[in-house]
């Protein structure tokens, strides 16, 4: 049995509820295809969020890490292509609001997925879930969790596999937001679980 880390966000900014934090509450413990589910939620901090996904990382030695997050406004599941060496945007939960900042000062700059995203996608459709791949994961602390796992696995875990999903937000988040396109946190759930299979099914 392999191990998979899967990572959620607390809410952050406007956005009162994270769905992925429901999500991977719900899938921890789980055994998906080959993996067995161990889930973490990650604080929403551009100083710290990093340190806390490599602590779990050297923690749990999974074998690969799905991270989730919300894109509040996106209407699709979309797996991540690549995270770029930039820290910019919006203040995070602490105030905080880098400009134009780099990850790692001695990495790439920028790291594809190694996760089977086409696969994703195609099979999240089949299922009768739209999906696509997204080319952007921005420069938030999405994109700076998946720099810092595919970083990380690049020097230090070249076995491990690393990616980002991003999701869109739930209706229960939509009810407390107003104008943001949602889906039922069941369909999003079934979305996360899908992908997990395919990157079981993709390994045998
Ligand atoms: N989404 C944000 C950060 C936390 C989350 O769930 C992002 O897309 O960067």
């Amino acid at each position: 049995m392999k191990t998979l880390l899967l990572t959620g966000f607390e809410p952050f900014l406007k956005f009162t509820i994270n769905p992925t934090m429901k999500i991977v509450e719900q899938l921890d413990g789980m055994v998906i295809g080959n993996y067995k589910i161990h889930s973490e939620v990650l604080t929403v901090d551009f100083q710290s969020s990093g340190e806390q996904l490599l602590a779990h990382i050297e923690a749990l030695q999974p074998d690969a890490v799905l991270s989730l997050g919300l894109a509040g406004g996106r209407y699709k599941m979309t797996p991540e292509r690549i995270a770029i060496n930039v820290k910019d945007g919006e203040p995070d939960n602490n105030g905080h609001t880098p400009v134009d900042e780099v990850i790692q000062s001695q990495g790439e700059d920028g790291y594809l997925s190694t996760l089977p995203i086409r696969a994703m996608v195609d099979r999240l459709i089949a299922e009768g879930l739209p999906a696509e791949i997204s080319n952007t994961a921005g420069t938030y602390l999405c994109n700076n969790v998946m720099y810092e796992a595919l970083h990380y696995g690049a020097t230090q875990r070249p076995a491990m596999k690393a990616g980002f999903l991003h999701i869109p937000a739930s209706h229960e988040l939509a009810i407390q937001h107003g104008r943001i396109p949602s889906w039922s946190h069941e369909d999003l759930k079934k979305g996360v679980a899908l992908c997990i299979e395919v990157l079981s099914a993709n390994e045998t």
